[in-house]
């Protein structure tokens, strides 16, 4: 028998160099963590949530399955973050990449290292926008229906964009 696939969500991020570039870099190396093809929403220009000191963000959500453990996958993404030049400075601040976990399946987890589902996904309409552009009926674990939270979370400019004339990478 295999591992058990479990069904993941990551959250998409960048406010700083050719943003559209990093996350398309970044999706072509989920490809390497999914087993089967990767999903990716709409992408999305968001104002900043945080420091209103920086640039508009570049925001959107992949969706694929894996066998990696969550800590494992942590690890996995924390590496691609390094590879687009991801600087840590200051809490909410400007970035090159971030790569959440939104969702690991239905699990619930909360150590120093991970808290999932992501702590502020209930409060950002940069995420809750392209989760439902993906599956609408979704469930998050702890929360309720995806279409609910997005009924009361606080608004936010947020317009899509094009992924640009760039070819979407492989496996995509
Ligand atoms: N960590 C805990 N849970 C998770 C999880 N579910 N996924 C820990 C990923 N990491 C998780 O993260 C700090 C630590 O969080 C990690 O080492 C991991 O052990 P970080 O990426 O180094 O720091 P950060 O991103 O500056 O902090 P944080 O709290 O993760 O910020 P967020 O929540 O990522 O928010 N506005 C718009 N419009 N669009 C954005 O994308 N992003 C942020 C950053 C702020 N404002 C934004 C956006
Ligand atoms: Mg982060």
């Amino acid at each position: 028998m295999g591992a058990a696939l479990i069904p993941i969500w990551i959250g998409l991020g960048s406010n700083q160099g050719d943003s559209p570039a990093h996350l398309q870099s970044a999706l072509a190396g989920l490809a390497g963590l999914a087993v089967g093809r990767v999903a990716r929403s709409p992408l999305y220009r968001s104002a900043p949530v945080g420091p209103q000191d920086q640039a508009d963000f570049f925001n959107a959500v992949a969706r694929f399955d894996t066998v990696l453990s969550p800590h494992a996958l942590l690890d996995r993404l924390q590496s691609l973050e390094q590879a687009r030049g991801r600087v840590r400075a200051r809490r909410w601040g400007p970035r090159t990449l971030d790569l959440d976990i939104l969702l690991y399946g239905m699990q619930r987890l909360d150590d120093v290292r991970l808290k999932i589902p992501h702590p502020e996904l209930s409060r950002r309409l940069f995420v809750l926008r392209p989760m439902a552009d993906l599956d609408p009926l979704l469930r998050i674990p702890g929360h309720g229906m995806l279409a609910d939270l997005l009924t009361v979370c606080p608004p936010l400019r947020l317009d899509p964009v094009p992924w640009s004339g760039a070819e979407p990478p492989p496996h995509i």
